[in-house]
């Protein structure tokens, strides 16, 4: 049985009541902890099937953040590790617990990390871009503004869900110049700004970046206007399975994000397509600002090795 907290996470990732890579995978791995709390098992493989049930039903709730999946592989790797000194069921429990406890914690810290990395390539007096509503690119922003660095934003609505209202909040509330333009008034402005910064839902093995739809656009236009883009990202959004060759799946929602059924209908009911996310390849991407340090795109493949090793591509077992 899986706890109705589990279920409501999962519903609020879906719904997006919970977004953003980050938030998704701290909420997926929080649903271990509560289903290791609310646990029925009698025995360590009763409990496992509990975890790979919670697992695979917070991993499909939005399929391009490789965050979620990333986030209880962390947990799981822990699980695999402690089921070879054949652990009780308590013990097994409390290693859930404390490896979701640092996952939380480090996934914390990275986006910290991330924004005193990252604020050291932006100047007093310069004028940044940024779309939708990604914590680390914010990291790396609200850092520089504590820094006293003179710094002006342009934020873009985000169409359709609006996720650049919430980053005008955000900056606002800590006194940040900031100016809200239309998705399409990008290359209007690209002229004035110095830097455009973005998070990341994904990153592949050859350094191609999956975020928000229409950052593909930001990035070309900021190449074309010889502006710094700049992608801020802990490395546990970087995919393994593109190692093997997988691609990222473009989370498709639903279209009544993008018009109402009414209003469809008097425009004569055209087909609509709501693609969530797009794909910025590598050399639109000046430098990517990881909580291990800046990297170019090109050492994306260096990060994923580090973390996952060579790859079999034989699926691993989550718990
Ligand atoms: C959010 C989005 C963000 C990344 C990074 O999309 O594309 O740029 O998730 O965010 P959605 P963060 O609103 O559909 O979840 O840096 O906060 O992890």
């Amino acid at each position: 049985m899986i706890p109705d907290e589990v279920i409501r996470i999962a519903r609020d990732i879906e719904s997006m009541r919970i977004r953003g890579a980050g938030n998704i995978a701290r909420a997926a791995v929080k649903a271990l902890r509560i289903t290791v709390q609310n646990s029925k098992a009698g025995n360590i493989q009763e409990l496992l099937e509990e975890l790979r049930n919670t697992a695979q039903m917070v991993i499909d709730t939005r399929p391009t953040a490789v965050s979620l999946p990333n986030g209880v592989r962390y947990v799981s790797k822990r699980v695999n590790e402690e089921l070879k000194k054949n652990p009780t069921l308590d013990e097994l429990k409390e290693i859930v617990e404390k490896a979701v406890e640092e996952f939380m914690v480090n996934s914390e810290r990275a986006v910290a990390r991330i924004g005193e990395i990252g604020s050291k390539r932006i100047r007093s007096g310069d004028a940044l871009l940024t779309h939708c509503n990604s914590s680390a690119a914010l990291s790396v922003i609200l850092t520089a503004a504590h820094q006293n660095k003179d710094i002006k934003v342009f934020a873009t609505e985000t169409r359709p869900r609006f996720q650049g209202h919430i980053t005008c909040k955000i900056l606002r509330d800590a006194g940040i110049d900031v100016t809200l333009i239309v998705d399409s008034a990008v290359r209007l402005y690209m002229n004035k700004i110095n830097t455009a910064i973005v998070g990341a839902d994904a990153v592949s093995s050859n350094g191609a970046l999956v975020n928000k739809i229409g950052t593909s656009t930001v990035a070309l236009v900021a190449k074309e206007a010889r502006t710094l883009f700049f992608v801020a990202t802990e490395t546990y959004k970087f995919s393994p399975e593109t190692m093997i060759g997988e691609l990222i799946e473009i989370e498709e929602r639903d279209l009544e994000e993008v018009i109402d059924r009414e209003e469809l209908e008097k425009i004569g009911s055209p087909k609509v397509l709501n693609p969530a996310f797009d794909i910025t390849p590598p050399q639109y991407i000046d430098l990517i600002i990881t909580e291990k340090g800046i990297i170019p795109p090109q050492a994306a493949f260096t990060i994923l090795q580090e973390e996952f090793g060579w790859l079999t591509g034989v699926k691993e077992q989550l718990f």
